[in-house]
This record gives C-alpha cells, sequence and structure tokens, in this order.
C-alpha cells in the first residue's frame, strides 16, 4: 500500500483508529487525522471496516464526512469482544480485588489469543489491594508458561516491560470493567485526559467509563483502550472444543504421552494428565469448557466418547 499522505493526493493510506455509528476516524501515515465513512460495497459484501485495519481513503465530496474508505488491507487477525483487527499483543487485564480476578475469562482470553496468532500478556493490576493473592495467581500462571505482569497504579512501569512488548505494536487491553484498562493506558502514554472513573460511581450508575475501543498512538505502534466487559461466549462464537487445549501451555507437555491421539484429558483410558500436577483451577476451567463445547456439538463428540472409552 502506498504510504503517501500527501491529503493533495488522491489516495491516502491510514490506520482506522475509531469507529462509532459508521464514522471512522483514520489516522493517516504521517499522523494527520481525517474522518471517513466505508463505501457502500462494503455493506454488500458484509465488510466491516474495523479499529486496526490498514485502509485506503479518497475525497467524498461531503463537507460532513470528507473522506470516503475505498479499500481495507488483509487482516492478520480479528477479535470480536473488544472488536479489533490486526492485534500483535493483547493484555489480559485483571485486578487482584475491586473486581476480584474472572478466570475463565482469562483462561477463555488465553484460548482466543492462540487461536487468533496473538501474543498474550497477563497484567494483574491493584497489587497493592493484596499482594499475597496477586503473588499466588501471578505464580499459576507464570507456572504454565505464560508472561505476568504485575503492577500498581503508584509504581512507575519498568521501561524493560515498554520495550518488550510494546515497540512498532498494536497493543490491545481486555479485561472486565474497572480492573484499571484505561488507568494503565494513562500511566504508560503519560496522558490524563482519559476519562477514569470511581468504581462505586460506576456501579451506582450502571456505566462503564471507556464506551468505544480507540487506538493511540504508543511507541511506534499503538494501544487500543476499550470499554470492560462481563461476559465472553467464545465457545459459541469462533471456537471449536480441538481449539480449547490451545489456551492451555501447560498441557503441551502430553502431546503423544495418553494411550489415545486424539485424548482430550477429560478421563478417557490412559490419559497421562491425570497424574500430572496441573494447576486444579486451570484443569477443571478446561474441562468445563471442553464439556460445554461437546455439548454445543453433541454428535460429533458422542463417538469420540464412545471409541475413548470415557467414564
Ligand atoms: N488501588 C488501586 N486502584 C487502581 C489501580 N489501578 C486502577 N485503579 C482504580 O480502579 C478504578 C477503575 O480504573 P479504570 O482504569 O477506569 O478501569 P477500566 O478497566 O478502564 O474500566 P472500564 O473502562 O469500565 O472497562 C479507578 O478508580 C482507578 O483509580 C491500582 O493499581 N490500585
Ligand atoms: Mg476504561
Ligand atoms: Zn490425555
Amino acid at each position: 500500500m502506498s504510504r503517501d499522505t500527501d491529503l493533495s493526493s488522491d489516495i491516502l493510506s491510514g490506520i482506522i483508529v475509531k469507529g462509532v455509528g459508521g464514522l471512522y476516524t483514520v489516522r493517516l501515515d504521517e499522523g494527520e487525522i481525517i474522518r471517513a465513512k466505508p463505501r457502500g460495497i462494503f455493506r454488500k459484501r458484509k465488510i466491516t471496516p474495523t479499529i486496526g485495519d490498514r485502509v485506503q481513503c479518497e475525497k467524498s465530496g461531503d463537507p460532513d464526512i470528507p473522506y470516503v474508505i475505498t479499500s481495507v488491507g488483509p487482516r492478520r487477525n480479528l477479535i470480536l469482544r473488544p472488536s479489533i483487527a490486526n492485534l500483535d499483543v493483547l493484555i489480559l487485564t485483571f485486578s487482584i480485588r475491586q473486581p476480584s480476578p474472572y478466570l475463565e475469562m482469562l483462561d477463555k482470553l488465553l484460548i482466543l489469543c492462540a487461536k487468533s496468532d496473538i501474543q498474550p500478556v497477563i497484567w494483574i493490576t491493584k497489587m497493592d489491594l493484596d499482594p499475597e493473592s496477586g503473588e499466588e495467581f501471578r505464580s499459576v500462571y507464570a507456572n504454565a508458561g505464560y508472561d505476568v505482569v504485575c503492577s500498581t497504579h503508584t509504581e512507575p512501569i519498568d521501561p524493560e516491560i515498554l520495550n518488550h512488548y510494546f515497540g512498532g505494536n498494536i497493543v490491545g487491553f481486555a479485561g472486565q470493567s474497572g480492573v484499571g484498562k484505561s488507568t494503565l493506558c494513562n500511566m504508560l502514554t503519560g496522558v490524563s485526559e482519559r476519562e477514569v472513573g470511581r468504581i462505586s460511581e460506576r456501579l451506582n450508575l450502571g456505566k462503564h467509563t471507556t464506551r468505544h475501543v480507540e487506538l493511540y498512538p504508543f511507541l511506534d505502534g499503538y494501544l487500543a483502550d476499550s470499554p470492560g466487559f462481563t461476559n465472553l461466549d467464545i465457545l459459541r462464537m469462533q471456537i471449536e472444543t480441538e481449539d480449547i487445549r490451545l489456551g492451555y501451555n501447560e498441557l503441551k507437555a502430553f502431546e503423544g504421552k495418553c494411550k489415545f491421539d486424539d485424548c482430550l484429558h477429560i478421563g478417557e483410558k490412559g490419559c497421562a494428565v491425570a497424574e500430572a500436577r496441573i494447576d486444579p483451577g486451570r484443569l477443571e476451567r478446561y474441562r468445563a469448557f471442553i464439556r460445554e463445547s461437546a455439548s454445543l456439538n453433541v454428535y460429533k463428540n458422542t463417538d469420540r466418547e464412545k471409541k475413548n472409552e470415557i467414564k
């Protein structure tokens, strides 16, 4: 794609940094911000331009929305909650208290990252509120082979962490509402204009502070602050039963060690995982997801259950 961002030229290239109600904000390669709407053809082809998409734009002739998006570049991935394309890294943000970590959601996000070729980083916030539980949480996931960062909002973030995860990447933040995603974005960028609400206020009013995903330029890449969410129904949306194991790094060591090659480690005869020292909470969630997913694919899985003599 052309990197020409001369506003007088016909075709401009950039990245979508914001999209609300079919109106997009595009940051051109040299930094100018323009407003654009998608060409009608996208709707016909059922393509929805999304934050993180590389796009080309042309003048629209409409003074209200002066540009039109004429093409969307190929996507390396797309996640739906929050809706962002081309993510390199996803910060799975969980606070140790207020709110307590919802580990089902964390494990689902790990499955989603593995399936979408996104590097997951587990970021535990509010360590000041309960350092002991924070350390336990950290060690479960670090032992399973994941990158885990711990922080509090009053301590500066280690510059090595910044260089390691952020330089040149599109980095998203995912997690429950109130865990501190916007606080982290503000700390990283040194900007405090993004609204950070007080938990009690939000719960009383039943509203979330961050309402839209938005990309902010950061260290030659972008940060995507996102609204929090309470549930993540990926098992119905994007994930097959066979994909679930992708979110459990620690199960990789057992490939080829169980009696059946397609062992799902849910009680099959001769399963090597049964005796292993895997965090019981992780294993329990893994098995619950397999059961949930299997119940959505009843016919496909009954054969396997018979063949592998699942008790
Ligand atoms: N004690 C403590 N409080 C924190 C920390 N980080 C954030 N907070 C507070 O947690 C509250 C929520 O923070 P936000 O950054 O708005 O959370 P969010 O994840 O962006 O929330 P949504 O936008 O609703 O998804 C604010 O009152 C922050 O001051 C921390 O490390 N320690
Ligand atoms: Mg927020
Ligand atoms: Zn097994």
